[in-house]
């Protein structure tokens, strides 16, 4: 059988491809625990600053595999905990980015949501239709696209099913850049070889802090926050990226 996911490395940054483009990267177990294992690998790899996902030109995703599930009874569901692999994917802490061409539906927009920022192509689609089949997203869906564009247009999609254009998704903030097709990858491996271009414990602790946005009180929120900051100074990155600006000259990061 070919490999579910293909991932290549371009120095410091890991590019994982969803590969079963005849099914249009539906997401069957299968490939959520090979996905999960491999992003769980990258993260362990102090050599990794930074990891792109993406899918085919057609499709980012296009859901939670509805064959795999459609027979499931709700015993088997709740004994298998169906789904909660995904929950250590979205905890490694290394910056990922989505990078987004065609459909991102159902678990695929959630995978989506599930990395750090998204670039999408003018010609993605996005939508949480599985009202269609009568369940509702099971893959974190209603919480972050909520947290991300509101309860408004969040409401909207998982209760219509329908799907938002580019354009539309990037106006709401469900994704941070939108660029010709042939460019999602290109611009998403760009951002992330700058992230990962960076001290490696600055990258990452700026993710837990922006993350920790959506879980916390504002003045809970910002006394962690200073208690990473403060925590940066132990580290040769604060020292290395200050000196450098002090001294007029580019910063080099290692993997601290
Ligand atoms: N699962 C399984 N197979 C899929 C999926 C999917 N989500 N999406 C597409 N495919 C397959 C099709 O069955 C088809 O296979 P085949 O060629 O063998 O017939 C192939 O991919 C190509 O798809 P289409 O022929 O349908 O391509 P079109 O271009 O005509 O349409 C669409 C593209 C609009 C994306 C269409 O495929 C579609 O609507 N797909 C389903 C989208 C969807 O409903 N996604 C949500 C799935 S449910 C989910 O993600 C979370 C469920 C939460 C459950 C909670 C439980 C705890």
């Amino acid at each position: 059988m070919a490999d579910l996911i293909q991932i290549t490395h371009e120095g410091r940054v890991a590019l994982i491809r969803l590969n079963r483009p005849q099914a249009l990267n539906a997401l069957n177990t299968a490939l959520a625990e090979e996905l999960t294992a491999a992003a769980e690998a990258l993260d362990a790899d102090k050599g990794v600053g930074a990891i792109v996902v993406t899918g085919s030109d057609r499709a980012f995703a296009a859901g939670a595999d509805i064959s795999e599930m459609a027979e499931k009874t709700a015993e088997e569901m709740v004994e298998a905990d169906f789904f909660s692999t995904w929950d250590r994917f979205a905890a490694t802490r290394t910056p990922k980015i989505a990078a987004v061409n065609g459909y991102a539906l159902g678990g695929g927009c959630e995978l989506m949501m599930m990395c750090d920022f998204a670039i999408a192509g003018e010609g993605a689609k996005f939508g949480q239709p599985e009202v269609k089949l009568g369940v509702i997203a099971g893959m974190g869906g209603t919480q972050r696209m909520t947290r991300l564009i509101g309860r408004a247009l969040s409401m909207d999609l998982h209760l219509t099913g329908r799907m938002m254009d580019a354009a539309e998704a990037l106006r709401a903030g469900l994704v941070a850049r939108v660029v010709p097709d042939d460019q999602v990858v290109p611009e998403a491996m760009a951002a992330a070889r700058q992230i990962a271009g960076y001290s490696r414990p600055a990258t990452r602790l700026a993710r837990e802090a922006v993350m920790r946005a959506e879980e916390l009180s504002l003045a809970e929120g910002v006394a962690w926050e200073r208690r990473l900051f403060h925590r940066l100074f132990g580290t040769s990155g604060q020292r290395e990226g200050m000196n450098a600006f002090l001294e007029k000259r580019k910063p080099e990061f290692h993997a601290d």
